[in-house]
């Protein structure tokens, strides 16, 4: 996990999730006595959780334990907390998948757990309420304050008709809860007046999963999609398919900014990898550019595009021994070829025209999409998404066969990743899976292994090898460029497989 250890760095990098203390509390000014809290669900015995919260306190300490479960009449809350100040809390759902600091939202000062943010607001509504309001006129976010007696313990169990755990537009999974230092009025924007943030927890599944770790990339517009990782070095790369910019963590240390969007012709960044001089490829998307970078400079070394004028979506890359390079085109029905000789420029043919192939383009649709190739470079193997159908291509002969797959669908396939003794790992993205198969010797079919899935994955698009055979997933939120917007902030994460 040492690829997750590196220091915060600027506001675009990815760095390390978890408590930083040492940052001045902002006190809350004196709130007054609140409203009578809404009554709690029956008192009867709590329902099995569906998603658990620690508590945390600024230094890391447990100081509170929260249990939620989805039922008939809503999602059933019930908290408890010890070892704070006696007197009313504000408590609440904040937006954001992150107890880091950040900036408080009325004076922009870094505060603790500033960086869950505001309140969950999926209405829109822009406006505090009561607890169990209507998400179109308050935050769905506000829940009742916490008691806490003059011991320093409290405890709320409570009923919210509006939220769920379970997947949906308001779902609270991996959201953050936060107890404040004063009493919530339930009125005063945008807090209810609650004072500074005191306790924090990410809500997560209750049940145990195979998600191991994380890693945060700031920015409200990253929707990254595509990863690399240098097994040698353990660095990390990763890009923005919307705005460009390719980001760098070195293992164990600060990350960076490796190259901007934008730069020399390139605006999007999708699929990636490292030849085996430890360059970077990466594909350009609608853009329709390949570019070279340099991992330690960010220079750009090489770039080439296909023909003007072609509706192109470029999408992955696969790197031969030989070093050549296969694009695939999700659009135009082409599968490129790029090969770079020493001392020429940098070379795109449209190696093979897939009309020509058993393989039939869906019109406006994402077509072939991940792409692998076999350590010795006789077969390659690409997902052509919108059908789930898996592709083997022979690049001697350029012959296409469909492999046979035996388990279930595949459609929504996008990142695929290549292991030991022939096994592939397949991204679904809409259906957030992980699925493991195991390829014949000759890859003329694939069978399934284990279909993973798990609430912290969100739209997947690709995967890397990470330490220990663990897989590194990026969480690519792209079904969430228009609305609902992303779950903040976007974020890799890691799979034990062993799990
Ligand atoms: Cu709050």
């Amino acid at each position: 996990m040492s690829l997750f250890t590196s220091a915060r760095a600027s506001a675009i990098s990815l760095r390390l999730t978890g408590l930083a203390a040492g940052v001045a509390i902002v006190a809350g000014c004196a709130a007054p006595v609140p409203p009578a809290a809404p009554v709690a669900p029956g008192g009867g015995q709590a329902p099995a959780p569906d998603a658990v919260v620690r508590l945390l306190d600024p230094s890391g300490r447990e100081a509170g334990r929260a249990a939620l479960a989805d039922t008939a009449q809503g999602l059933d809350v019930r908290v408890q907390v010890s070892g704070i100040a006696p007197g009313a809390h504000g408590f609440h759902v904040h937006a954001n998948a992150s107890c880091e600091p950040g900036p408080d939202p009325q004076t922009g000062q870094t505060v603790n757990f500033g960086g869950a943010g505001g309140h969950f607001d999926p209405g829109l509504s822009r406006n505090h309420g009561r607890p169990g309001e209507h998400h179109g006129s308050a935050h769905a976010g506000e829940l009742p304050n916490i008691d806490v007696a003059a011991d320093g313990r409290g405890a709320l169990a409570w009923m919210h008709p509006h939220l769920t755990v379970k997947p949906g537009p308001r779902s609270v999974m991996g959201r953050a809860l936060v107890v404040h230092a004063q009493p919530d009025d339930y009125e005063s924007d945008p807090a209810g007046n609650s004072g500074a943030r005191i306790l924090c927890g990410l809500i997560e599944p209750a049940a145990p999963g195979p998600v191991a770790g994380r890693a945060i990339l700031e920015g409200s517009n990253v929707f990254p999609e595509g990863i690399a990782r240098d097994g040698r070095s353990g660095d990390v790369f990763t890009g923005s398919s919307s705005e460009g910019h390719i980001y760098r963590v070195k293992a164990g240390a600060q990350a960076q900014l490796l190259q901007a969007g934008g730069s020399p012709g390139r605006q999007g960044a999708f699929g990636m990898k490292l030849d085996g001089q430890g360059r970077l490829w990466v594909a350009g998307g609608p853009g329709g550019v390949v570019s070279v970078i340099d991992p330690v400079s960010g220079a750009t070394l090489g770039q080439t595009l296909p023909p003007k004028g072609l509706h192109v979506f470029l999408n992955d890359i696969a790197i031969a021994p030989d070093g050549a390079a296969y694009v695939t085109d999700s659009f135009h029905p082409v599968l490129w070829r790029v090969s770079t000789a020493p001392g020429a420029p940098m070379a795109m043919e449209p190696w093979l025209d897939l009309r020509g192939t058993p393989i039939r383009y869906l019109p406006n649709q994402i077509n072939l999409n991940g792409i692998v190739v076999s350590r010795d470079g006789r077969m390659l193997l690409a997902v052509q998404l919108s059908t789930g159908q898996l592709w083997r291509i022979d690049p001697a002969t350029r012959g296409v066969t469909q492999v046979r797959v035996e388990g279930g669908p595949l459609t929504g396939g996008d990142g695929l990743l290549l292991g030991e003794r022939n096994q592939l790992v397949l991204l679904r993205n809409a259906t957030n899976e992980v699925v493991q198969l195991q390829l014949s010797d000759d890859w003329s079919a694939a069978r399934e292994l284990r279909r993973i899935t798990d609430p912290r994955l969100r739209y997947p698009t690709t995967a890397a090898w990470g330490e220990g055979g663990r897989l590194i997933v990026v969480n690519g939120q792209l079904d969430r460029q228009k609305s609902p917007p992303p779950v903040l902030p976007f974020d890799l994460v890691t799979i034990d497989l062993a799990r």
